[in-house]
């Protein structure tokens, strides 16, 4: 799973990407401001650090999620639209979207279109994503136009799959985006290999102003998720000792780094859950999607395990930790054994008996 952050030039991407890097551990190289970026980072989750205290197991895995830090788009002018055009691929094979726009006040930066203007630079970015689309939809149907008018092929599914690409072409005419016009699997099916930008799931930072932080900010923005930082502090956060950041962030009036409240939210946005497993060689959080199954959260971790599935032993996070260990919480009770069917619950620490 990947996101990509994009926005206007000198939004602060770069300064955010590095600080989410540097904090969950991984050295960049940033010497080319024009190129791409990518990094995997750690997905903040105590459940599975408190697990590997009580296992001291030779490893300890978190669940991880890939970024994508993209140079700016100045879409001011021809030249630099199609600069932009370059990274619409690797923007289509990223899950998710966040879009960093520029909140804070700093005559040492130059500002994009010379104001500062998040709501502005939210809505060019979405045009912008829109006009992506609309130009693939439009090829799309040239295609499609071209093979009705060749005797072979199946005409009722070149038919059908013609009527929805209409349908699509008129919602980004209106200027709203696929996702308003997807509305059964069927459809989703259809245009899955399509990756259209204004379908993904999108979350806005504003990089703020140290004084925007600290206080009650609102959850959305534009009509979209949204998350109130200052890339700089993130920045200064990652790069103190890991000892000393609580104490700078209860200065600033936060509990948390925003850079992980970042990651939590592009997970919880790609609609991810963990669930964790435990033994002295390994404790580990994995990565499923939501409503994924007992069987097909194994197979996550070997396809043996799914296809020799017998039950999966399943205990909540918060009833094994309050119940201590495993003898504790099967004398409460609260140990289950779940089918394949079982849809696996963010928390669940499972153990798989399986038989090949
Ligand atoms: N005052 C202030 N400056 C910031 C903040 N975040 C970033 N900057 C500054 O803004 C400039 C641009 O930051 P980058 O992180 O390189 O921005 P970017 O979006 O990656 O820029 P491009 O990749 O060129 O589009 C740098 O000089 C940063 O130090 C912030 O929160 N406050
Ligand atoms: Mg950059």
């Amino acid at each position: 799973m990947r996101v990509a952050l994009i926005g206007p030039p000198q939004s602060g991407k770069s300064t955010l990407f590095q600080a989410i890097a540097v904090g969950s551990g991984s050295g960049m190289d940033m010497s080319r401001p024009d190129q791409p970026h990518l990094a995997t980072v750690k997905v903040p989750d105590e459940r599975v650090y408190w697990l590997a205290e009580q296992f001291n197991p030779k490893k300890t895995t978190p669940a991880e999620l890939a970024f994508l830090d993209l140079p700016g788009f100045d879409l001011t002018g021809d030249a630099g639209r199609q600069r932009a055009k370059i990274h619409w691929a690797a923007m289509r094979q990223s899950e998710m979207l966040v879009f960093v726009v520029r909140a804070f006040e700093d005559d040492a930066v130059a500002a994009y279109r010379d104001r500062v203007d998040p709501g502005g630079d939210v809505e060019e970015l979405l045009t912008e994503m829109i006009f992506a689309d609309l130009e693939q939809v439009t090829n799309r149907i040239a295609k499609l136009e071209a093979s009705l008018k060749k005797p072979v092929g199946n005409k009722d599914e070149i038919k059908r799959e013609m009527e929805l690409m209409e349908k699509l072409a008129g919602t980004l005419e209106d200027e709203r985006p696929i996702s308003d016009a997807i509305t059964t699997e069927i459809e989703a099916k259809m245009v899955s290999s399509f990756a259209f930008l204004s379908q993904k799931p999108v979350l806005i930072v504003l990089n703020c102003g140290e004084d925007a932080l600290g206080g009650e900010n609102p959850s959305e923005f534009a009509g979209r998720p949204c998350l109130y930082l200052s890339a700089r502090i993130e920045e200064e956060i990652a790069e103190l000792p890991a000892g000393e950041r609580g104490e700078f962030l209860a200065d600033l009036g936060l509990d948390s780094p925003a850079g992980d409240r970042l990651i939590r939210a592009c997970y919880d946005g790609l609609d991810l859950v963990s669930f964790l497993t435990t033994g002295e060689d390994e404790c580990r959080a994995w990565t499923i999607r939501s409503g994924t199954t007992a069987v097909e959260a194994a197979g996550e971790i070997h396809s043996d395990i799914a296809r020799g599935f017998i039950r999966a032993e399943t205990v909540a996070y918060d009833d094994y930790k309050s119940a201590g260990d495993m003898k504790g919480a099967r004398a409460a009770g609260k140990v289950r054994l779940e089918g394949k069917g079982y849809v696996v619950q963010d928390g669940d620490i499972i153990n798989y008996r399986f038989n090949v």
